[in-house]
């Protein structure tokens, strides 16, 4: 019988160790890659360990923080332990923490919010200095040495390379069937040395199902047991299931206008609440035998692939709930044959994602009258989370959707802006704004019918009188191409911070 352990090899015995003991072997100052990647397959044990070290030290009055880098967000004993400690001196490329978020906003912790499909081009390239360290959570390791990846792939091939040693966790708790559900590219290089990525279909393998790891770099392997942890989806609500009826609409239309296919194109679903609840709309549908090439699979995604709405997905994480990992650990074998998992530079990849003609839907925080796109900060200045893949799927999309309510905060802000306070996607990336009143079609139009759609189908009724008003003296006395009144381009935004709504008195 087959050896169906998570620590097959023997040859890792002697460097079998506790976290504290291999948190030892990270100095302060570090640079440190660790796996992870929307809540799932990110370290368990040693960034804990590495927190007590930093406490001690704080306690001493010394200061012992590293660089972490991760494939993207991960969890609340990860990257809010180390913030709490003030233990991280530069992040990236994506968080989603809300002690980290406060720690950045408060200028106590650098940030650097990265598209995700370039992070390991640009460690490729040293921007962020040499990895030191990198701390990688697997499923198990072969009998041959052979890394099984865990629930997240994210950078950890790029960090293996990339990083003088490496310490493992190898997590029991993770289902050792995610064996061979991996797609691991080696082909990556540097220009001029690329290669056409030979992906014409989501379920296209291009590469070998394990992580490979030169022995003598691992100086520490940690078993771990312990779930990955993330925070439940909210129910979809009247807002998002709104949203999720204008989008079924929109795509039933393009079907019938001979746009897209009866079985669409590969879909890309964002991370959030909204992305989520509009998976979980598509289920109610008419669609079947649909693909997804996407960044992350949340529980919508799940819940589409039982129902056989969609019948293959290509991802490079999972981001579940504990309904949805406990949904997905159940019901794995079944999993296994429709989900591949790949390094996110090829989940992410420009090229593939214009090839295969993604429909791309992300959340947002703002758009203005002419479809730019804020999906990171409020209020001109703080970060939310970051732009994580939204770019990457944005720019080369088929179609480019943003999905928001129309306001938040109670009505008290707007959504929909005459300027956006920050610009992660810009009008040439935005082809379709939804809100929960409707949807603007941008594509084929000029900024002015922009605007006008977007404020007549997008915008809530309290703002759009305002939002008319503005537009209408814009086009009256600036110049008439893309028409703003720059003294009053971001007066919505100082009023809400003056006043704390963006209401006209
Ligand atoms: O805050 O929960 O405190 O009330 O922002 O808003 O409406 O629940 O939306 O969960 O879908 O997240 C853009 C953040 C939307 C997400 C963003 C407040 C609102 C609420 C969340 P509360 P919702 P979602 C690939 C794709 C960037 C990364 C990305 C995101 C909270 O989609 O991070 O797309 N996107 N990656 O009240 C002030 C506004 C606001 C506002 C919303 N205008 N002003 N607050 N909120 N609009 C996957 C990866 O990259 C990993």
């Amino acid at each position: 019988m087959t050896d169906q352990s998570n620590l097959r090899c023997k040859a890792f015995a002697d460097k079998i160790m506790s976290a504290e003991e291999a948190a030892a072997f990270i100095p302060a100052g570090s640079n440190v890659g660790m796996s992870g990647f929307t809540g799932s397959g990110y370290p368990k044990a040693v960034p804990a360990a590495l927190v007590a070290r930093m406490s001690e030290a704080k306690a001493q009055g010394e200061r012992f923080a590293v660089s972490v880098w991760t494939g993207a967000s991960t969890a609340p004993e990860l990257d809010g332990a180390l913030a709490e400690v003030e233990g991280i001196d530069l992040r990236m490329p994506y968080q989603s923490d809300p002690v980290s978020r406060a720690k950045i906003n408060a200028g106590l912790m650098e940030y650097m919010d990265i598209h995700l499909s370039h992070v390991a081009q640009m460690v490729w390239e040293g921007f962020f200095g040499h990895m030191d360290v990198a701390v990688i959570e697997v499923a198990g390791i072969t009998a041959d040495g052979e890394l099984i990846p865990s629930t997240s792939v994210g950078n950890n091939k790029t960090w293996i390379d990339q990083a003088d040693k490496i310490i493992l966790e190898v997590n029991s708790a993770q289902p050792i069937e995610l064996e061979g559900m991996h797609d691991i590219y080696y082909g990556t290089a540097l220009p001029p040395d690329r290669l056409p990525l030979q992906i014409t279909d989501p379920m296209d393998r291009i590469g070998v199902p394990y992580l490979h790891c030169p022995p003598e770099k691992i100086i520490a392997v940690v078993p771990t047991n312990s779930p990955d942890r993330n925070s439940p989806f909210k129910p979809p609500d009247a807002d998002s299931k709104q949203i999720a009826a204008h989008v079924l609409d929109f795509l039933t239309h393009e079907v019938r206008k001979g746009r897209l296919p009866a079985s669409l194109l590969p879909l890309q679903s964002g991370v959030g609440n909204i992305a989520n609840a509009v998976l979980m709309g598509l289920g109610e549908g008419p669609f079947k035998g649909l693909t997804s090439y996407t960044e992350v699979i949340q529980d919508g995604m799940l819940e589409l692939l039982r129902n056989g709405t969609v019948s293959k997905v290509s991802a490079t994480a999972f981001s579940l709930s504990a309904d949805g990992l406990a949904e997905l650990n159940k019901n794995i074998a079944d999993y296994r044959k429709q989900i591949i998992l790949r390094p996110q530079e090829i989940s992410n990849h420009p090229e593939v994602i214009r090839r295969l003609g993604c429909l791309a839907m992300n959340g947002m925080i703002e758009a203005d009258i002419y479809g730019n796109v804020n999906s990171t900060h409020l209020m001109g200045s703080s970060i939310v989370n970051g732009i994580g893949g939204s770019g990457d799927f944005a720019r080369n999309a088929f179609i480019s959707m943003f999905l928001s309510p129309s306001t938040a905060k109670g009505g008290a802000i707007s959504c929909i802006v005459p300027m956006a306070s920050h610009v992660d996607h810009t009008e040439h990336d935005t082809h379709v704004i939804v809100t929960e009143q409707g949807l603007a079609d941008l594509r084929g139009l000029p900024p002015r019918r922009r605007a006008q759609q977007i404020i007549d189908h997008c915008a809530h009724p309290d703002y759009q009188a305002a939002l008319q008003d503005y537009l209408d003296r814009a086009t009256a006395s600036s110049g008439k191409h893309t028409p703003h009144l720059l003294g009053e381009a971001l007066s919505w935004h100082a009023r809400y911070l003056k006043e704390g709504s963006m209401l006209p008195a």
